[in-house]
């Protein structure tokens, strides 16, 4: 028995070598992290060691207090997840203020979690709250056709929301809450970080202009179904555009809300005006 047979490392790295082949990954591009259950923990803690040294963030959150998050390694490639997940990835312990990581397994050649962990960690925190704790994964990719975008559509939530929700009919049931989405900035700060969270407030996927695209789940399936779906949608809008020729139709505001509504779902419907 080895910790890299269990199943949540398993799914972690799953997420990590599928969203590789996509192409959402070129070289150190994207991260990934999950807040583990205590199940999860308790299975992991025979393998854990608590040798390195705690590390402030910069940042706090009081709901994060304690819990352990498996993420992807700073400058590490997705595409070598796979091959040596130990290598690659981590998993790190949150301490009794929620404002330091210490890590307790992987990195086993060096390095830290993800440059973006701040933003990680703050976006977890909202999405806690935000879904009443249900939410456990917040997976960062560089697709290509959803950052294509950005350099045509009006950077609002209500530009994407719409076209994305009208160029696949299963979007307004995914994503019924639409889209946010942050004007190009420099990644890695405090002010990219916070701008996400506040959209995360409202929204479950927020697009990067320029860069890539954010999306929260309560499961890898869903948090990685969600990437694929936005992306896909984007793909679809993209050949659309590439086709040029004027769009005879599309589905109505009414067609979105009602789709939605078919599927149990509350269309955002702030974004159709
Ligand atoms: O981890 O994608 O946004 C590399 C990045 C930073
Ligand atoms: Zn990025």
């Amino acid at each position: 028995m080895s910790i890299l047979d269990l199943d949540v490392i398993k799914s972690f790295v799953r997420v990590c070598d599928d969203g590789y082949s996509e192409g959402w990954h070129e070289r150190n591009g994207g991260n990934l992290s999950y807040r583990m259950t205590n199940e999860e923990v308790e299975a992991c803690k025979p393998y854990f060691t608590y040798d390195r040294p705690w590390v402030n963030m910069g940042v706090q959150a009081d709901n994060l207090k304690n819990e352990y998050f498996m993420v992807t390694g700073t400058g590490k490639f997705f595409r070598n997840t796979i091959l040596d997940p130990a290598a690659n990835i981590c998993i790190v312990e949150i301490n009794d203020a929620g404002d330091s990581y210490r890590i307790v397994w992987g990195l086993v050649n060096g390095g830290g979690p993800t440059s973006e962990f701040p933003t990680h960690f703050m976006n977890h925190s909202v999405r806690v709250a935000a879904t009443d704790g249900k939410c456990r994964v917040i997976y960062h990719a560089h697709p290509v056709n959803i950052i294509a975008l950005t350099f045509v559509l009006p950077l609002t939530s209500e530009a994407f929301s719409k076209v994305l929700w009208q160029s696949m009919t299963e979007c307004p049931i995914i994503f019924p809450n639409g889209v946010g989405v942050v004007e190009w900035m420099i990644p890695g700060g405090a002010e990219i970080a916070h701008r996400t969270c506040e959209l995360l407030k409202t929204y479950d996927a927020v697009v990067w202009a320029h860069h890539g695209l954010f999306v929260s789940g309560d499961t890898f399936d869903n948090a990685y179904g969600l990437m694929h779906t936005i992306e896909k949608s984007a793909e679809i809008y993209c050949r659309i555009l590439s086709l040029g020729q004027p769009i005879r139709q599309t589905i109505s505001d009414e067609g979105l809300v009602d789709v939605a509504a078919a599927y149990g779902q509350t269309l955002n419907k702030d974004l159709l005006k």
